[in-house]
């Protein structure tokens, strides 16, 4: 990133700093350990952090996606945005007994001015700032829609060129089938992927994480090396944050 030097952008998965079998659970332990490590890395970094047990369960309840959909009782619109501030909250707490400097900035943000946002994202980078996004409720033309904080980072990532994109999730990697067995795959080949992804078939992996790879894809078009880790395996996150191969799942960056 010019004048700004090394960065790396990190995706919390919810499923990391979050228990998703209980509704409004925080993963305390998880989450103080990602801060942990993050804080004796030397990269800039910008953070963004996902939904979870927070988020997801208002969501799930008001059956909102990210397609826009109208919604009867904007009581639920309400709580989807209030337990995704008390969900930032404590990411925001962690992060800041850790000395990372953190400062959220809410997704409205955007809309207003995209070169504003690059200015105060120059801004806060250069004076050891750490920004934080997070996955978010949004008014749309006919109703709300979710928006991923995958979204947000794939949309960070076009933005900053950061070196590498580290997405932490709750397993070591991506797996070869949907049961999760098998050897973890250490490197996807974009190129693989692109075929596998118009083929329709697939590598027979699930949901979340299908939509995470198709970005994790258009992340890696872009030139930048993209890491899947266990969000919970500090020596693993580290590793990453140093853009070491073999750790977790990689996919390169096209060049
Ligand atoms: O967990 C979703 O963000 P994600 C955020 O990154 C909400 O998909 C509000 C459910």
């Amino acid at each position: 990133m010019d004048g700004i030097g090394a960065l790396v952008i990190v995706k919390f998965g919810g499923s990391v700093i979050t228990d998703k079998n209980h509704p409004l659970s925080l993963n305390q332990v998880a989450l103080d350990s990602l801060s942990k490590t993050l804080s004796m890395h030397p990269s800039k970094k910008v953070i963004v952090h996902g939904g979870g047990s927070f988020g997801h369960h208002y969501a799930k309840m008001a059956g909102l996606n990210t397609r826009c959909k109208f919604v009867d009782d904007i009581k639920q619109i309400a709580l989807i945005r209030k337990s995704m501030l008390e969900l930032n909250a404590h990411v925001i707490n962690s992060l800041y007994l850790y000395g990372l400097n953190p400062y959220t900035i809410a997704p409205f943000y955007w809309s207003k001015s995209l070169n504003g946002l690059k200015a105060l994202l120059y801004k806060l980078l250069s004076q050891n700032v750490c920004p934080v996004f997070f996955g978010d409720v949004l008014p749309c033309n006919r109703g709300f829609k979710i928006l991923s904080g995958d979204d947000i980072s794939y949309f960070l990532c076009r933005m900053l060129k950061p070196s590498r994109m580290i997405f932490c999730i709750n397993v070591d990697g991506i797996f070869p089938s949907s049961n999760m067995k098998g050897p973890i795959i250490r490197e996807l080949d974009p190129k693989v992927v692109e075929k596998i992804m118009a083929k329709k078939s697939s590598i027979d992996v699930t949901g979340g994480i299908v939509r995470k790879i198709k970005i994790a894809y258009k992340i890696s078009k872009l030139g930048v090396d993209v890491f899947f880790v266990n969000g919970s395996k500090p020596d693993d996150f580290f590793k990453a944050l140093n853009g070491e191969y073999g750790v977790g799942t990689c996919m390169r960056g096209m060049k």
